[in-house]
């Protein structure tokens, strides 16, 4: 299959520790696909679901300990710890390696080996990488074929001599004990051992697009980030493209997909959707900041996804979609919590077992039928609003960077910030508080800056002066905004509409890029003119959209002192400039 000395020598040292019976290419053929499918079948590994409602559809169960990305577990394996920093679990690489290596030794006896060439992003481009993953998992094979672009193109681009990150995966034997997943930054390297579950598996996405991502951006000098990007077509015909980051369960995916509410459909917006997980950004001749999506498929959360909340996934998971950890129902469709249509009368639940609606476990507790984390993997190719531009070879350019969280009370609807380095700081700072779904103490604010926390690979506080650094680099910078959906009045409902009408405030923030209008100077930064919001076709009034504006000066100044103790855990890798910014955020609070 190959010439490339370096490649085949990584495959023949990876063998030798596995042992696998045999080793298969993944050529990225239809062919080779319809066959894998079968195999899985056969094994049980996945079933076929309904070919007349969900033709090329497929439903997998994980383990029941192995349904999520496990952080303890997850490490970054550099020279020293500060190199990690003190925000990711650091070990050795020789540590890593010989510890890893005890569990990789013989994973796959009785296995086959797949090789997994693919390129992230548009094979060619000069915003791609290429990987190849071994894996022992079919399961895997078949996500990676709809995630990333795979197989004989990506290794003809290769040649022999070509770079690429070495991805080593096995099943093992799924013992949560015996499982780790490890980046070594040096060596272009990730081993993964022990789970099946998608964010721990699938090496292109968190592993290598971001932990290995951030690292290679920053030696080479762009961006690789946790952020959907998204076109939206105003009504003179003009698309104007935006990079959103958020943390997880603040609507990335939805708001990726967004659909024009009705009074603004009638003026002729449109959105054009070209990823909801990760962007690679470039500086390009022009002094802007360019972006790729760098995959070609949608890891999305199954529950709370419906024809309301997201109607654009859900016609894009009508075909060739692997269904993991949903409800099984008797005629082989699958249902969750939240999704569209009662509830079956009976199904199989994720784990397996005979469920009914309304059923309880031991301690009274509701039976879920679809894990919470459960996820469909569709093609991006099958989305209704899928840009045109997948294929560009120089992406997109980025108006405006929008950073989010869910704060009940503290940040209002939008604002911007004073430049791009008031923008690192607003991102350095962004957090959530977390809702009765995690665990934790309800309100808890968790701090996750530019939503990086669990996939930056390398030292956080480096990384925010690294982002201050590419700001210099840029004759024409992307504006920076926040935005918070959540905000609730006192009773705890939400004062804001959310999903298709988030496009009131995405066009006032184009109109703030293009300086068309005003903003209103605050302590934290430009806010809107309550009259500059379109409210059109919405039953929200002008005093709830002042409500949703308003900037509480005592709650801020609680805010700073939380900030200071974030901050405080970088030590000397927090870059001046951060400090500066909640030195003067201090200041403008207390100043009339
Ligand atoms: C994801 C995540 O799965 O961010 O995209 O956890
Ligand atoms: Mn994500």
């Amino acid at each position: 299959m190959t010439d490339h000395v370096e490649l085949k020598k990584w495959i023949d040292d990876c063998a030798t520790l596995c042992q696998p019976d045999k080793i298969v290419w993944i050529d990225g053929s239809d062919a080779q696909r319809d066959v894998l499918r079968a195999e899985a079948c056969e094994t049980g590994e996945m079933i076929q679901l309904n070919p007349q409602k969900l033709p090329g559809c497929y439903y997998h169960r994980t383990a029941v300990n192995d349904v999520a990305r496990t952080e303890h577990l997850t490490y970054i394996c550099t020279p020293t710890k500060a190199d990690a920093g003190p925000t990711n679990n650091w070990m050795s690489p020789e540590e890593g390696y010989a510890k890893a290596s005890e569990i990789f030794k013989g994973s796959m006896r009785g296995r086959t080996m797949y090789v997994i060439p693919f390129s992230l992003g548009p094979v060619g481009s000069v915003f791609s990488k290429i990987g190849v993953e071994l894996t022992d998992s079919i399961y895997v094979v078949l996500n990676m074929l709809i995630m990333v672009r795979c197989g004989e193109e990506v290794l003809r681009k290769l040649g022999t001599d070509g770079e690429f990150t070495r991805c080593l995966h096995s099943r093992a034997d799924l013992d949560d004990k015996r499982r780790l997943i490890l980046h070594f930054p040096e060596d272009n390297t990730v081993w993964s051992v022990g789970s099946g579950y998608g964010g721990n598996v699938l090496l292109s996405k968190k592993c290598m697009a971001l932990r290995l991502g951030s690292h290679l951006a920053r030696r080479e000098g762009w961006l690789a980030e946790h952020m959907l990007i998204l076109g939206i077509e105003e009504p003179n015909g003009r698309i104007e493209y935006v990079a959103a980051a958020f943390p997880s369960a603040c609507g990335k995916t939805n708001l990726a997909m967004l659909v024009p509410p009705e009074g603004l459909t009638r003026k002729g917006y449109r959105i054009w959707t070209v990823g909801d997980d990760i962007a690679w950004m470039r500086i390009d001749t022009d002094g802007g900041l360019w972006a790729v999506n760098p995959e070609a498929g949608f890891f999305g959360v199954a529950p709370g996804t419906n024809s309301k909340t997201n109607p654009n996934v859900m016609a894009t998971v009508r075909r060739n979609t692997i269904f993991t950890n949903v409800l099984l129902r008797p005629g082989k469709t699958v249902w969750w919590e939240h999704g569209d249509g009662e509830p079956p009368p009976q199904g199989t639940d994720w784990r397996g077992n005979p469920w009914t609606p309304g059923m309880l476990d031991k301690d009274g507790k509701p039976v879920l039928g679809a894990h919470p984390n459960a996820r469909f993997t569709a093609p991006l190719e099958q989305c209704p609003s899928r840009t045109f531009r997948m294929d560009h070879h120089h992406g997109v350019p980025i108006s405006a960077i929008i950073f989010g969280g869910r704060r009940a009370r503290l940040a209002p609807l939008v604002y911007q910030a004073y430049s791009w380095q008031h923008g690192v700081f607003v991102g350095a700072t962004m957090a959530s508080e977390r809702t009765a779904a995690q665990y934790g103490k309800i309100g808890e604010v968790r701090r996750d800056p530019m939503a990086m926390l669990p996939f930056c690979g390398y030292n956080m506080g480096d990384y925010f002066r690294y982002w201050c650094q590419m700001g210099q680099r840029m004759n024409n910078p992307p504006k920076i905004f926040h935005v918070n959906w959540f905000r609730t009045d006192d009773d705890g409902e939400f004062l804001w509409p959310g999903y298709g009408d988030n496009l009131r405030v995405l066009e006032w923030i184009l109109a703030r890029c293009r300086n068309e209008l005003e903003g209103v100077a605050s302590p934290i930064g430009y806010l809107p003119r309550p009259e500059d919001v379109d409210l059109t076709g919405l039953d929200l009034s002008l005093d709830v959209l002042r409500e949703l504006l308003r900037v509480d000066r005592q709650a801020w100044l609680a805010e700073v002192e939380d900030i200071a103790k974030f901050f405080a855990q970088f030590g000397d890798h927090l870059p001046h400039a951060l400090s500066d910014e909640l030195a003067s955020l201090q200041r403008r609070l207390t100043t009339a």
